[in-house]
C-alpha cells in the first residue's frame, strides 16, 4: 500500500476504528494510540479497541481510552486499521464485528502476518508496529506531538525489551531519539512497562521459579504456573509477562518456556530463545510470533503438553545442532 493510497483511502471515510489484540503489550497500546493521534489531526473521528482490558502497568498513561466492547458503527462508514496482529484470530471475539466494517487496513511486523484484510502494510525489518506509525506520521506530514512520542515510545522500548533484543536496528535507535527530542522520559518509562513489580505478582514469581525445569542437555528451562495459583495471590495473567526471561537468561540455556495452565483445559504457552527461531516450533502448534518470542494456546492434559513442547523445543534445536555441523 501506497502513501497516496492511503491518502486516497483517509478521504473516504470519517470514522476511523482502530483495533489491537487479545493481551495486549505496549507495541499494541502505544502503536495504536499514536496512530489515533494522527488521525485525529486531519479531522478523523477515532475509536479504539482491544478486545482485553489493559493491564494495570499501563495505567501511568495518560488518556487512554480503549474499549474493550465492540460498539457497532451504525450506518457510518467506517475503515478499521488493525495493528500489530499477525491474523485476524488475535481480535478474538471482535474479529466477526470488524469483518462486517467497509474496509480493513492491516498494519504490522510480525513475519507470520498472513495479509489479511483489504490493504496491508507488513514490515517485518521494523521493531514494532510503532516503527511503522512513526513513519507514516513523517510520510503523511503530521505532527509528532509530546504525547505521540510517548505513545511511540512505549511501542518501541516495549517490542526490543528496552532496546536490548536483536531486532532493534539503528533504525529503531534513531527513532528512539527523535521520540527523545520530544521530551520522552526514558527513565520513567523503563520503571514503569519493565521495573516495576506489584508484590502479589513478585510472591507469584517466587512460586514459579520453584517449578524450574531443565532438560538433560542443559538447553531448554521450563516453568508453569496454574489458574489457582494466580487467584490464590490475586495477580492476573497480564502480569506474568516477563516471568518466562528467568528461564531463558540462565547461562547456556538456549530457550526458555512458560505453561500457563488455565482452568478450561486450555494452556497457553510461551518461548523465548536467544539464538533460534523458535517461532518455528509456535506456528508448528497453532501460534505465531517473532524468532526470538512467541507464543501457542493447546488443550490437554497439563504435564503432557508440557512433554510435547519441550519435546517440539528439542528436536529445533537438534536439528539446529546438525546444519551447523553439515
Ligand atoms: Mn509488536
Amino acid at each position: 500500500m501506497t502513501q497516496v493510497d492511503l491518502e486516497s483511502l483517509l478521504k473516504r471515510y470519517q470514522q476511523i476504528y482502530i483495533l489491537t489484540h487479545i493481551r495486549p503489550d505496549g507495541d499494541a497500546i502505544g502503536s495504536s494510540l499514536a496512530w489515533g493521534r494522527a488521525l485525529e489531526q486531519k479531522g478523523k473521528r477515532v475509536t479504539f479497541f482491544c478486545p482485553d482490558a489493559i493491564p494495570p502497568k499501563y495505567a501511568f498513561i495518560p488518556n487512554i481510552s480503549i474499549s474493550s466492547v465492540f460498539i457497532p458503527p451504525g450506518n457510518i462508514p467506517t475503515l478499521a486499521f488493525i495493528l500489530d496482529c499477525s491474523d485476524m484470530e488475535r481480535l478474538d471475539y471482535m474479529k466477526e464485528d470488524v469483518l462486517k466494517l467497509d474496509e480493513i487496513v492491516n498494519i504490522d511486523h510480525h513475519g507470520t502476518n498472513v495479509g489479511f484484510g483489504d490493504y496491508h502494510l507488513i514490515d517485518p525489518t521494523a521493531a514494532a508496529t510503532g516503527e511503522i506509525i512513526y513513519r507514516l506520521i513523517q510520510e503523511l506530514q503530521l505532527e509528532l506531538t509530546e504525547e505521540m512520542s510517548l505513545f511511540l515510545y512505549i511501542a518501541l522500548a516495549s517490542d526490543t525489551g528496552s532496546f536490548k533484543y536483536e531486532n532493534t536496528s539503528p533504525q529503531t535507535m534513531y527513532i528512539a531519539g527523535k521520540l527523545l527530542e520530544k521530551g520522552v522520559n526514558p527513565s520513567f518509562v523503563s520503571m514503569k512497562i519493565f521495573d516495576e513489580i506489584s508484590l502479589p505478582s513478585l510472591a507469584l514469581l517466587r512460586d514459579c521459579l520453584q517449578t524450574l525445569k531443565m532438560d538433560q542437555t542443559g538447553k531448554i528451562a521450563w516453568m508453569s504456573v496454574d489458574e489457582k495459583k494466580l487467584a490464590g495471590y490475586g495477580v492476573k495473567p497480564s502480569e506474568l509477562e516477563g516471568y518466562i526471561n528467568y528461564a531463558k537468561n540462565i547461562r547456556g540455556v538456549e530457550a526458555g518456556v512458560f505453561f500457563h495452565h488455565t482452568l478450561s483445559g486450555e494452556t497457553k504457552v510461551g518461548f523465548r530463545s536467544k539464538t533460534v527461531d523458535i517461532s518455528s516450533v509456535a506456528f508448528t502448534l497453532g501460534g505465531g510470533g517473532h524468532p526470538r518470542a512467541a507464543g501457542c494456546s493447546l488443550t490437554g492434559k497439563p504435564d503432557q503438553i508440557e512433554t510435547m513442547v519441550i519435546q517440539k523445543v528439542a528436536e529445533l534445536l537438534a536439528s539446529n545442532n546438525n546444519s551447523y555441523k553439515g
